[in-house]
């Protein structure tokens, strides 16, 4: 099919671009994608992202020739000239600074090859210095879950929640976020009779569904979860098999919660202490139980010892190594899961082994001929305050930093301290605007590869659409620069994204024994058993992935949030709504999810929207000492009292203007979740009867 611009384009199945769900979806005519059957997406069902998929690719925003910057302005310039400014300005920095003076941003929008090859580059050049926004997501998630039971990844699969009796939903609204994931799998499940219980501070699409729903103030995920385990060791809700068979330190964790006033807990963490005891009960009294989650626990400070409170929970009753229990982080993007399984990492190579290991740095070694330096990078936010200092130059592929990093006004001015940076991306982003070379890469639906959804399954992509203008394959790009940049371009000859997998492969052992002709049109789970040529579907069933039958329980205290509320400020707490998607360089491009809800909204509660002074409708002004931004109030319920809610989909500039530096000291991912912030009428700047 050819299209009015002259592109052409073909239906073949390949994954959406959009959330680690990982609906299979193709082109349809006129300018629309379409579900098709697919390993998750059973009966082709899609979300309207889904639908919308195809209006990015074929967008007039488009970058179709590389840029770069002469005198202070972009210029169009042929690929060879933009590739050998990208090679004299890392290579520069590299000789000038050594290679850890070179910053590599992964991309969780892009293919496990594509990934593959980029922490490839910055391990040859010799520096761990690699990373994506999984750092911004589920980081602390990975951190405590791998800990404790040796794996971040989700303990169970989609299919297995259908059969769970309890859903708990901590600080995700898969509802709209991973709507497929919720529709066909978690929706059953609660038809079915399973209780949801949902603990957010906002009421959305998911806590419709909820049987209970724990409005808490944001930032005290740690006392609700404390309370919920003493309601359950006080109630004798526990498993007491379980806990003494698969887990280690119960008398410890037993004293520490025997301390726990659950009616103090309620008040801190501002919820109702019988609903606390409901939740408790539902979640202790179910055969099979759930955890789902998201990003309202892990982007905290403390967001690593949330999940500590929440394994806890799943530890106490005995749920995890069954279908239908278990610990389920939703992972954001289509391959956010894979571009962390394949080494996008800075600690850790392709399967998680970390760079510290001598053994794994020389099996690796034995594949690329050369050792990975073993020293672990830093990760994104720390790298991005050292710009200037001793990052030097920054590759920024599939990302968009300067926007969607916390305090992101002072990040996107840390772009200017760098003596180089290249920007590889769709469009000529916030961030690409400090490059010195923006290249353009190829959209999901010009490019082949694989991708991993949340449930661990690696699916293929397939070409539904040629380039435009001079856009490259994204693979090639990297492949190219490699070659250049590296003194073994041997090691990135590739005959394609297929011997890229093949090496991966050989160099993950939890991708071990997959093939393309083994995904075929389905898909392959890891762990993956290479003698029987099928996937684990429910880990940690006998033993946990640390290799130990048991787990440790642990003592988790309260931690207080970063900002500290002067008088009179509310908490704002940020997120997603269903037509949007993050940074909004894909979503703000489709007519069809702009014209579904394209309203920069900031959710206040009716008490606090009287006491300011503020309408339903009313422009509104969000400021503390980092930042203002503009949006105009939607006054409901749906927020409790003292908090606000927007997105950092669309205000200019977008939420990030307002939130945090705070690290979690483990994890390091930000605290996206809790900002002091003033909110008032905004001023008019044309008031009546003013010239
Ligand atoms: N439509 C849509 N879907 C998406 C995305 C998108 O942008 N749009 N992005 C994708 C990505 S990258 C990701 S990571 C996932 C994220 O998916 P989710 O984790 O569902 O995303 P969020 O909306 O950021 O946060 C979830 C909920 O946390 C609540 N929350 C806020 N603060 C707290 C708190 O302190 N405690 C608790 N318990 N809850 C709190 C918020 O009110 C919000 O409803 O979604 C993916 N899917
Ligand atoms: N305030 C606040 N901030 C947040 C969050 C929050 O909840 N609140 N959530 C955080 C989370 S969980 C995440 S994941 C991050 C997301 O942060 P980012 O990853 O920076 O944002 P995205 O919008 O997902 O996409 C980044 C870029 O990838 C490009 N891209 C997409 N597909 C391709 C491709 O195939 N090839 C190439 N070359 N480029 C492509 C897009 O054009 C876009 O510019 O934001 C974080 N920031
Ligand atoms: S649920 Fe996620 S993967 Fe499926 S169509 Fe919607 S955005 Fe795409
Ligand atoms: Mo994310």
């Amino acid at each position: 099919m050819t299209d009015p611009t002259g592109r052409e384009f073909e239906s073949n199945p390949t994954v959406c671009p959009f959330c680690g769900v990982g609906c299979q979806i193709e082109y349809a005519e006129r300018g629309g994608a379409t579900g098709v059957e697919g390993a998750v997406n059973a009966r082709g069902e899609i979300c309207p992202k889904g639908a919308a998929a195809f209006d990015v690719v074929d967008h007039e925003d488009r970058l179709t020739e590389p840029l770069v910057r002469h005198g202070g302005r972009f210029v169009t310039a042929p690929w060879a000239e933009a590739l050998d400014r990208v090679v004299d300005g890392i290579g520069g920095v590299v000789d000038r600074h050594g290679p850890d003076a070179v910053q590599f941003f992964a991309s969780s929008n892009c293919t496990n090859e594509e990934n593959y090859v980029l922490q490839k580059l910055a391990r040859v050049l010799g520096t761990n210095n690699v990373d994506n926004c999984a750092r911004l997501c589920h980081s602390s998630t990975v951190a405590a879950m791998s800990e404790r039971f040796g794996a971040g990844a989700m303990t169970n699969t989609l299919d297995d929640l259908r059969e769970t009796d309890c859903l708990f939903v901590n600080g995700a609204n898969p509802a709209e976020q991973h709507p497929v994931a919720f529709r066909s799998y978690l929706l059953p499940a609660i038809r079915d009779g399973a209780t949801l219980v949902h603990v957010d501070p906002r009421a959305n699409d998911t806590t419709e569904a909820a049987d209970v729903h724990l409005p808490l103030r944001p930032g005290t995920d740690i006392e609700v979860a404390n309370a919920i385990a003493a309601v359950l060791v006080e109630e004798g809700l526990v498993d007491e098999a379980f806990l003494a068979e698969r887990t280690t330190g119960f008398d410890r964790l037993r004293d520490r919660l025997a301390a726990v006033d659950v009616a103090a807990n309620a008040e801190a963490a501002g919820v109702d202490p019988e609903a606390i005891r409901e939740a408790a009960r539902a979640y202790g009294e179910a055969d099979r139980a759930a955890i789902v989650t998201g990003m309202g626990t892990s982007q905290h400070r403390c967001g690593t010892d949330n999940v500590h409170a929440l394994l806890n929970l799943a530890l106490l009753t005995g749920n995890v190594g069954r279908p239908g229990t278990g610990v389920n982080p939703l992972r954001g993007q289509n391959n956010v899961q894979g571009a962390s399984d394949v080494g996008g990492l800075p600690s850790v190579l392709p399967g998680y082994e970390p760079v510290t290991d001598a053994a794994a740095r020389e099996r690796v070694a034995d594949e690329w001929g050369v050792e990975p330096p073993s020293e672990p990078g830093l990760t994104e936010v720390e790298a991005t305050h050292r710009f200037g200092d001793e990052v030097r130059a920054a590759v920024v592929f599939g990302e968009n930093p300067a926007v969607t990093e916390p305090n992101a006004t002072a990040v996107a001015s840390a772009f200017e301290d760098l003596d180089f940076c290249v920007v590889i991306d769709l469009f000529e982003t916030a961030t690409a605007t400090h490059a010195d070379v923006v290249l353009p890469g190829s959209a999901w639906a010009e490019k082949a590869g694989t991708v991993t959804n949340t449930d661990r399954r690696v699916m293929r992509m397939r070409p539904n659409a040629d380039l435009p203008g001079n856009a490259r394959r994204d693979l090639d790009i990297l492949t190219d620069l490699s070659r250049r940049l590296t003194d073994r371009p041997e090691a990135f000859d590739y005959d394609g994204p297929e011997a890229v997998f093949d090496e991966l492969t050989r160099v993950a052992s939890i991708y071990e024994g997959m093939s393309y002709e083994g995904i075929g049109d389905g898909s392959q789970r890891w762990p993956f058993s290479a003698s029987d040529g099928t996937g684990t579907d429910v880990l940690h069933a006998e033993t946990f992935a640390t290799g130990e039958r048991t787990a440790p329980l642990a003592v988790v205290d309260p931690v207080p949030p970063a900002d500290e509320l002067d008088a009179g400020e509310l908490t704002l707490t940020t997120g997603r709504v269903l037509q949007h998607f993050n940074s909004g360089a894909l979503s703000r491009r489709s007519d069809r999810l702009m014209a579904m809800r394209g309203e920069d909204t900031l959710q206040i509660n009716p008490t606090d929207a009287v006491e300011r002074g503020i309408d339903d409708g009313d422009r509104v002004t969000v400021s503390n000492e980092r930042g203002s931004v503009e949006a105009t109030a939607a006054v409901t319920p749906a927020v409790r009292e003292g908090v606000a809610f927007c997105t950092f989909h669309y205000a200019d500039p977008l939420a990030n203007a307002l939130t945090g530096d705070a690290l979690d000291p483990e994890a390091k991912i930000p605290e996206f979740k809790h900002s002091g912030v003033a909110v008032e009428p905004t001023a008019d700047d044309d008031p009546a009867g003013a010239d």
